[in-house]
């Protein structure tokens, strides 16, 4: 089997995590290869990865020799691939799946940034900031609002792309702040998200790793 995964450590990417998660739901055989992303290997190991993928960043698939980069591309190459496309038939709730998709994808890291994906896993979580609360509760009462409207489990009805963009944020939120009663869809969507067989297999593993810590977190000087 020729389908490779260039993909990142449990604890740190959450690029890589989409990709892989989007390629295992979809029955995709691949071969993965962990790229170490912890400083300071991280440059002379992504150096490596622009030997091959113009981005030099991970996750890239390479399929039989075929590069595919970036996670949003490697996400869609993998619904249509496989059998269950996970983008919706219906043209609006598409539209839908692929705004919430580019928001996580473009801009959505403004929100928190001090929550970064390793923090999840940080085994003493700091208080948050009442703008931190403010961001998340606002993009809680998004997500619910989302499955409201199409009436479904999930954001836009069925399990989707849009789910699977925003798992490695709904780990970084929910480990620092859960959602109560002013949003029962996103309680009970976070509750089925974080308990799929997939995102439970690569959490279980990141859980097991030397937390990674970095500057900032705790805002100190
Ligand atoms: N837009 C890219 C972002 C990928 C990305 O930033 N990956 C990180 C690791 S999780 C990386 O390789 N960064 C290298 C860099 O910042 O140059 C994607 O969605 O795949």
């Amino acid at each position: 089997m020729n389908r490779i995964l260039y993909s990142g450590n449990r604890n740190a990417s959450s690029w890589a995590f989409r990709a892989w998660l989007a390629l295992k739901e979809q029955d995709i055989p691949f071969k993965e290869i962990i790229v170490d992303i912890r400083r300071p290997q991280r440059w002379s190991n992504l150096a490596e990865i622009g030997n091959f993928s113009p981005a030099a960043a991970i996750p890239v698939l390479d399929d039989n020799g075929f590069i595919i980069f970036d996670s949003n591309a490697i996400m869609e190459y993998a619904s249509e691939l496989g059998t269950n496309a996970l983008l919706p038939e219906d043209i609006k709730a598409r539209a839908k799946a692929r705004s919430l998709v580019a928001w996580q994808h473009s801009t959505f890291g403004r929100i928190c940034p001090c929550l970064f994906f390793e923090s999840a896993f940080y085994p003493e979580k700091k208080a948050l900031s009442d703008a931190e609360v403010t961001a998340i509760e606002n993009v809680y009462s998004i997500w619910e609002d989302s499955i409201t409207l199409f009436k479904g489990k999930y954001l836009v009805g069925n399990y989707s792309l849009a789910d699977i963009m925003f798992v490695p944020s709904v780990v970084r939120f929910t480990s620092h702040y859960q959602p109560d009663e002013r949003w029962p869809n996103v309680q009970n969507w976070t509750k089925i998200l974080l308990s799929r067989p997939f995102v439970k297999e690569w959490l279980d593993e990141a859980s097991q790793l030397e937390p990674i810590y970095l500057p900032g977190y705790r805002n100190d000087p």
